[in-house]
């Protein structure tokens, strides 16, 4: 919708004060918070997704937009009644256990909270054990794993070893992600799927949960 182009616009530039300002404006015009997210934000953060997919655009500029994004929706939240926030499924994602890289791992849970997944994001170095106990606990939909050393990607065939043991591997889809990783090894650990960089990662997600 045109009057949500501009917020959009914001949103690729990454351009936080007049994503802000905008919101602010429109929400004093009536506009429904919900079609600001929907139709401003996700909207931009798709021409994001794509671009940066593409090497139009880079780390730098993604991290700008997500935060941009990010404190839109701050803005909007309590205007919003958290069950009317349309979502895609839940998300589990974490650095693999040994592993402090976490960068390309939070611009995938950004990506993924983009496009309407709810993210529980467990941080890094996180154990076989603990992404079982909170896979049990909240029930995710999806297991993302990023590991960004050759030393620590084995972390991942482990932890799909204990998720077996413990009789959940059936009921999650698992993903992995990480510089030294590909779709090869991904088979070979009994992984669901790869996603090579952040915006296929979301691509991804909907593919497996079959939206
Ligand atoms: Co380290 N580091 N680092 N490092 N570091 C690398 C990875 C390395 C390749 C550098 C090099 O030697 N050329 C090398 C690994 C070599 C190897 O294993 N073969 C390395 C090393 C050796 C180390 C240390 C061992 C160094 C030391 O202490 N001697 C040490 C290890 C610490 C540890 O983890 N235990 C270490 C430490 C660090 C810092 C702490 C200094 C810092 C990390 C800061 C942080 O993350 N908060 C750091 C950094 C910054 C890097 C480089 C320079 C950049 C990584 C990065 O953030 N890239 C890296 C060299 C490089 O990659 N060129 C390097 C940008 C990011 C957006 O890309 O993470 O690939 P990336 O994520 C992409 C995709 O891979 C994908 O989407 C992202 C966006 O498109 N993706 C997923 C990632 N996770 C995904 C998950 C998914 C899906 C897609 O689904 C779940």
């Amino acid at each position: 919708m045109e009057v949500f182009t501009s917020l959009s616009e914001s949103v690729i530039f990454g351009k936080e004060a007049e994503v802000k300002d905008q919101i602010k404006a429109l929400v004093d015009s009536g506009a429904n918070p919900l079609d600001i997210i929907v139709s401003g934000l996700i909207a931009g953060m798709s021409v994001v997704g794509s671009r940066f997919k593409n090497g139009e655009m880079f780390v730098p500029e993604v991290l700008m937009s997500a935060k941009a994004m990010a404190s839109g929706i701050e803005l909007l939240k309590p205007l919003i009644a958290e069950e009317d926030i349309p979502t895609c499924g839940t998300v589990l994602i974490g650095t693999v256990k040994g592993d402090l890289h976490d960068i390309g791992k939070n611009l995938v849970a950004m990506m993924l909270e983009s496009a309407r997944f709810k993210v529980i994001n467990l941080g890094v170095n996180v154990p076989a054990e603990v992404f079982a106990a909170k896979i049990k606990e909240t029930r995710a939909d999806v297991l993302g794993m990023s590991a960004l050393l050759t030393t620590t990607m084995l972390q991942m065939k482990d932890t799909i070893e204990v998720l077996k043991e413990e009789g959940l591997r059936d009921k999650i889809k698992v993903i992995v992600g990480g510089a030294p990783l590909s779709k090869e090894f991904a088979d070979e650990i009994g992984a669901d799927g790869f996603a090579p960089e952040a915006a296929s990662a979301s691509d991804l997600c909907k593919k497996l949960l079959g939206i």
